[in-house]
């Protein structure tokens, strides 16, 4: 893939990378991979990079200074590339600069996109979007800080290499990266492990009030704005509580709501097995994995369970679900 890049790159002058809204690890790691190795390499093409606010353990990642977020009126791109999206829409406040780009082209494992751009590479099995960004690289030139930032990606993506995404391919680019200098532990704590003292606490009390359902092969829990208000943490502070529920023995489906505005939920959804939560998140108008996905759902926290949970009963064996209700 390293001559796609390449290709794509020639005769421009101008290019924008830009990822998804509330950016996590894997779509940092990827803007910031890619980033860096166009300021380093193609120093006469003026590269910017556009991505909403990102949580501050990334901070560290060479470049994140630089991030816009912004669009300037007016401003347009020779080429713009768009990672980690799963359509056009979630590039946020970055769209106009897609919309309006003499070429587009989109990097992304979402098995729900749709190749929305001009040039395409998807790949649904890909870990991570951060592991297609390593392919379309010459490895030679990727640099340490390079590498950080991808390795921070695929570490995001995989759960820190446990999920089912993580393949032998995974493992031999995070082997090729640590070749590279990453202090692989020290990232993994930084930037996925630690948590505040007020994000532990609200997992707790996430957990306390969970509910099993489905004889207990489905599990949720919902945060309200006013308990987020009291804890003082933000929705990006809320991530891992949906993993936390998923490993809960029995369960095959975890959702995980907060409500982030007035009866409406964000809502996250994860599954061991049988059941593919792309097709429900999808459903309601969102999209992901098949084992990780997530969409937003109007009406009270027993709408939005009743909901995805006739959805989910769809995907679970008939007399695994009978006579049951959220
Ligand atoms: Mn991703």
């Amino acid at each position: 893939m390293q001559n796609k890049l390449a290709e794509l790159l020639e005769g421009k002058t101008s290019v924008a990378i830009g990822g998804h809204v509330r950016p996590d690890g894997d779509c940092v790691g990827a803007c910031m991979g890619l980033y860096q190795y166009l300021r380093n390499n193609y120093k006469d093409i003026e590269t910017d990079v556009y991505l909403e606010e990102i949580p501050s353990h990334f901070s560290f990642v060479k470049g994140t200074g630089d991030i816009r977020h912004q669009v300037q009126p007016g401003k347009t791109y020779d080429l713009f590339i768009c990672l980690d999206c799963g359509d056009a829409e979630r590039l946020g406040f970055s769209g106009p600069l897609f919309e309006s780009a003499a070429q587009t082209f989109c990097v992304d494992h979402h098995i729900s996109n749709q190749a929305f751009a001009d040039e395409n590479y998807i790949v649904p099995d890909a870990s991570s979007t951060s592991e297609l960004v390593f392919h379309l690289l010459d490895r030679e030139k990727i640099t340490k800080e390079i590498a950080e930032a991808l390795y921070i990606g695929i570490v995001h993506d995989t759960g820190v290499f446990q999920y089912s995404c993580a393949g032998p391919e995974t493992f031999r680019i995070a082997a090729d990266l640590l070749e590279k200098g990453v202090d692989a532990p020290s990232i993994i704590e930084r930037t996925y492990c630690e948590k505040s003292y007020a994000q532990n606490q609200i997992l707790g009390r996430a957990l306390l009030e969970s509910i099993v359902f489905m004889h207990g092969q489905c599990i949720f829990s919902s945060v309200s704005q006013a308990v987020m208000k009291f804890y003082g943490v933000t929705p990006k502070e809320l991530d891992g509580i949906v993993s936390q529920l998923r490993i809960t023995k029995g369960v095959e489906v975890a959702i995980f709501l907060y409500e982030q505005e007035p009866n409406v939920y964000k809502v996250s959804l994860r599954s061991k097995e049988k059941v593919d939560v792309s097709r429900v998140a999808v459903y309601f108008g969102g999209g992901g994995h098949v084992k990780a996905a997530g969409c937003t759902m109007p009406g009270t926290v027993h709408d939005v369970i009743n909901n995805l949970a006739g959805q989910i009963a769809l995907q679970l064996e008939p007399e695994e679900t009978k006579t049951e209700e959220a």
